[in-house]
């Protein structure tokens, strides 16, 4: 099919062009990332070229001059499709691509036979494409988030499973210097206490994504990472399931935070971050420590700014004690406990919504997940959950 009549054969609604730009990209296989870059900046170019095509088409004047930069615009297309066009780059199939990560996979210890269990009747699952390419339509204020992931029944259920594993809890908490409501908050929002854990399967979730394209070498190296914890034994491939970016288990760790973090906490001698409560607490227990918790201190509160505050302390990499804090006219409920603390200010929403003072443990719960709504939620949980 030419571009000519690519051009011709559609309409102006949104979704058939979209279906346009594939097809356009799937003519021309542009594969590599460079092209399929160079493919998208002159598809997008052309894009308003298209849309003054159809305008001019429905208008009684058809300016000579519009028709030539039209043309001018159709010849920078070919242009950079022929520069970004290069043959030796497409894209090899799934098997072969898996043959590729079988000879990685094996340099670094994974075993033939855990490989072929693992690759056996292994293929990229469609709707992990689709939930990776499609965005959220507006986002959700902090307000809006909070409403939906601390609501009064997460906090009676996360006081409920605080009350039921109180010995191991307790038991966690000194062993890694985390206090039990941070454990239990983290579970209850990632997991809805283990009810949540997700049911794709996570060997061909991770290769989807690493065979894709978009963030291939980061999935990739998780894929290795599931392969090796299949060949350690730690998990069936048919139980290894989890979110649709991989996150696995009850505390939704990516295979890499698996093999960085986890623990066998009642040393049966296999990580089931899935199954074994102790296992999954544990290991996130053991993630917060790793990443630098301080076992007592709490994350962060909420606060109001005086008058006039300067607004470049505000989600900055600038920190003050709490007293400091204090000095300027910062001011909230039962402050400033402990005056040394060092603190941030942050306004997840922007100038427009609530101020938070965050302490050091903000930023490791922000490790775990890069959301400040994230941590908010298990910072205001955690505080719920605590406090009857
Ligand atoms: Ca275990």
């Amino acid at each position: 099919m030419s571009l000519k009549n690519l051009i011709d054969a559609g309409d102006s609604s949104e979704s058939r062009w979209e279906r346009k730009e594939q097809l356009l990209k799937n003519v021309l296989g542009l594969n590599n990332i460079t092209g399929k870059r160079r493919a998208c900046e002159a598809v997008n170019m052309f894009r308003g070229s298209f849309y003054s095509y159809l305008d001019r088409r429905i208008s009684p004047k058809r300016p000579i001059a519009r028709t030539f930069r039209i043309a001018v615009k159709l010849a920078i297309l070919l242009v950079l499709v022929a520069i970004g066009h290069s043959p030796g780059a497409t894209k090899p199939s799934f098997q072969v691509w898996l043959a590729d990560v079988r000879k990685e996979a094996l340099s670094i210890g994974v075993s033939e036979e855990t490989l072929n269990s693992a690759f056996r009747d292994l293929r990229p699952i469609p709707m992990v494409i689709e939930r990776d390419r499609s965005q959220p339509e507006f986002k959700l204020t902090l307000d809006e988030y909070l409403n939906r992931v601390v609501t009064e029944r997460t906090i009676r259920e996360g006081r409920k499973k605080l009350h039921e594993h109180r010995d191991l809890l307790t038991r966690i908490s000194k062993q890694y210097g985390v206090q039990s409501e941070f454990v239990v908050a983290l579970w209850g929002i990632e997991t809805r206490y283990g009810q949540r854990t997700g049911s794709f399967p996570v060997l061909a979730a991770v290769a989807t994504l690493a065979y894709d394209g978009r963030r291939s070498k980061y999935f990739r190296r998780e894929f290795l990472n599931a392969l090796k914890i299949l060949d350690d034994g730690h998990v069936s491939r048919e139980n290894m399931n989890g979110s649709w970016a991989g996150a696995m288990g009850q505390v939704q760790f990516m295979p890499s935070s698996f093999q960085s973090y986890a623990v066998d906490y009642d040393g049966d001698g296999r990580i089931d971050i899935w199954n074994n409560v102790g296992d999954a607490l544990a290991s996130a227990a053991n993630y917060l420590a790793r990443s630098g918790w301080e076992g007592d201190q709490g994350w962060g509160r909420e606060i109001q700014l005086p008058m006039g505050f300067n607004k470049k302390f505000i989600n900055s990499r600038i920190s003050k004690s709490l007293s400091e804090w204090h000095r300027i006219g910062v001011s909230g409920k039962g402050f400033p406990q402990n005056p040394n603390l060092q603190a941030f200010i942050v306004q997840p929403d922007g100038e427009v919504g609530r101020t938070f003072l965050t302490y050091p443990n903000y930023r490791v719960i922000l490790k775990w997940n890069r959301s400040n709504f994230f941590a908010v939620a298990v910072g205001t949980l955690a505080d719920r959950i605590a406090m009857p």
